[in-house]
């Protein structure tokens, strides 16, 4: 295992590969990117998918040196799951690509799977003032309840800001692509026994619009997907308590035994 600022090197002397692939789903958010490139760290390479913006958002990200890969297909979970197709790293972040988030806090989840002590990691939001509409936050307060209950994890946010291994999200074969995707992660890890641990994260105000819960249409399409998401999930019978390990991701498993 490589250390985790830098990445193996090349077999052909070329720069290092990188060690995290960081997913960055994006629709018009020209003025975001410079701060969001600027604030991934070493070792930590962005794929900006581009879902259609109008604003020129990926010649800037190229521009600025990040891989862009274009999903004309709308909706977050399907930029989302472009930007995970297009990964090659051991690790995948998914962070929002509109300076909400802080990059250099994947550090912390990064040691959490590496070490075998998590299999997905999410992160709670802190939020600075005027970060988060209060609309948002009850909704996310509700769902996050709701999740306790159904699944026994100790849940408070499902936030935009994770990481994990890529083979094994690849694994959860996750089928949302719209606002339902991350509650579809949440669920399917659980379901299939991987250790789901919250660390939290900064929360500042984003730059430009909210595509999402700052607009209604995003806010009633978000809680339609999640209805779905939960439906599918209460409608299952549970598997043991934490699922089978089998399904867990391989080396996170083999580091489990004792
Ligand atoms: N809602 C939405 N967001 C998208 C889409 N494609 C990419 N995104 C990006 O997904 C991220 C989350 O949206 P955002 O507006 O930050 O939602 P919020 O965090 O709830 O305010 C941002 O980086 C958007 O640019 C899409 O089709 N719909
Ligand atoms: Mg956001």
């Amino acid at each position: 295992m490589a250390g985790l600022q830098s990445g193996p090197v090349d077999d052909d002397g070329g720069p290092p590969a990188a060690l995290v692939d960081v997913v960055l789903p994006c629709l018009n958010e020209r003025p975001a990117l410079p701060k969001v490139l600027g604030a991934l760290p070493p070792g930590y390479r962005a794929i900006v998918v581009d879902n259609g913006s109008t604003d020129g958002s990926g010649a800037l990200a190229a521009s600025l040196g990040a891989a862009v890969v274009d999903e004309p297909r709308r909706g977050f979970g399907a930029a989302a799951h472009a930007g995970l197709l297009a990964a090659t790293a051991e690790f995948v972040a998914f962070c929002d690509c509109d300076g909400s988030l802080d990059p250099s806090q994947l550090a912390t989840m990064l040691e959490l799977v590496c070490t075998g002590r998590a299999d997905l990691v999410l992160g709670a939001r802190r939020p600075a003032r005027g970060a988060w509409p209060i609309h948002a936050r009850l909704a996310n307060m509700a769902l996050s309840w709701r999740l306790r209950r159904l699944t026994g994890v100790p849940v408070t946010d499902l936030g935009p800001l994770r990481l994990a291994r890529r083979s094994a999200i690849l694994g959860l074969d996750l089928r949302d692509r719209r606002s339902g995707y991350p509650l579809e992660m949440f669920l399917k890890a659980h379901r299939a026994g991987w250790r789901v641990v919250e660390i939290p994260v900064d929360y500042a105000p984003r730059v430009g619009k909210s595509k999402v819960t700052g607009t209604f249409r995003g806010t009633v399409t978000a809680l339609k997907d999640m209805a779905t998401q939960l439906a599918a999930a209460s409608g299952r019978t549970p598997q043991t308590e934490g699922g089978s390990s089998a399904d867990r991701p391989a080396a996170d498993a083999e580091r489990a035994t004792p």
